[in-house]
C-alpha cells in the first residue's frame, strides 16, 4: 500500500490532510508552486497545479475535500455533519479570500476597496470571521473534528504569515487554543 500526499508545509489545505492522516503510513512529497521548474514538474502529475493532491495506490485525488472524504471512509474516521461541513465552507471562504489578497500583494497590486476583486475579499473576510466567531461562542469548535481542524489550519496560517488582525475574534482564538497542544498540531505547525 502506498499513499503519497503532495503539497507544502505551509498550505492550510494541505495541513488539514496531514492532520487527518495522523497515525497512517504515507509519504509527504513537498511541492514548491513558486518555483517555475518545480511547478512545471508538478503540472505533469496534476494539471490543476493546486495542492493538496493525494495519490492512493496510483489513484490520484484532487482537492482537499475529496481527499478528506476518501480518507475518512478509508480509515473509518467520523463523517462530518452538514453543520460541520458548513463551518468548513465558511473557513474556506476566508482562506480563499486571503489567498487572493496574498497573491495580489505578491503581484505588487495595491490592495484596496477601489478594485472589485479586492473589495469582495475585504468585505467577505470580516463578515465570515464574525459568523465563525458567533459559532465558536456556541461551542461549535470545542470537539476535535474536520471543521475544528480546518479552523486551526486557517488561524495558524494567518498567524504564520501575519495576514490579518485576529484580536477581535476572541472566541475563535480560544477555540483554537483548546487543541493547540495536540502532538499532530505541533508536528504540522507551519514553519
Ligand atoms: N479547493 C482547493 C483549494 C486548494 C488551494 O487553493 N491550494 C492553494 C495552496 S493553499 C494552491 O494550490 N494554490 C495554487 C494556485 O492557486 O495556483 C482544495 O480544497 O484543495
Amino acid at each position: 500500500m502506498s499513499i503519497k500526499l503532495y503539497g507544502s508545509k505551509t498550505s492550510p489545505y494541505v495541513r488539514r490532510i496531514r492532520i487527518l492522516l495522523e497515525n497512517q503510513d504515507f509519504q509527504f512529497e513537498l511541492v514548491d508552486l513558486y518555483n517555475d521548474e518545480a511547478r512545471a514538474q508538478y503540472a505533469l502529475l496534476n494539471p490543476l497545479k493546486k495542492m493538496p493532491m493525494l495519490d492512493d495506490n496510483g489513484q490520484k485525488i484532487f482537492d482537499s475535500h475529496v481527499i478528506a472524504d476518501h480518507i475518512q471512509q478509508k480509515f473509518n474516521l467520523p463523517k462530518p455533519t452538514l453543520a460541520q461541513l458548513n463551518l468548513v465552507s465558511a473557513v474556506d471562504a476566508v482562506t480563499d479570500s486571503l489567498i487572493i489578497l496574498f497573491y495580489g500583494k505578491r503581484s505588487e497590486f495595491e490592495i484596496s476597496k477601489d478594485k472589485l476583486i479586492f473589495q469582495l475579499q475585504l468585505e467577505r473576510i470580516p463578515d465570515v470571521l464574525t459568523y465563525l466567531e458567533k459559532e465558536a461562542e456556541t461551542g461549535a469548535f470545542e470537539q476535535w473534528h474536520y471543521a475544528s481542524i480546518a479552523l486551526m489550519t486557517l488561524i495558524n496560517w494567518i498567524e504564520f504569515r501575519s495576514l490579518y488582525d485576529l484580536t477581535p475574534y476572541k472566541a475563535l482564538l480560544k477555540a483554537v487554543d483548546l487543541h493547540r497542544d495536540k502532538a499532530i498540531v505541533k508536528e504540522t505547525m507551519p514553519e
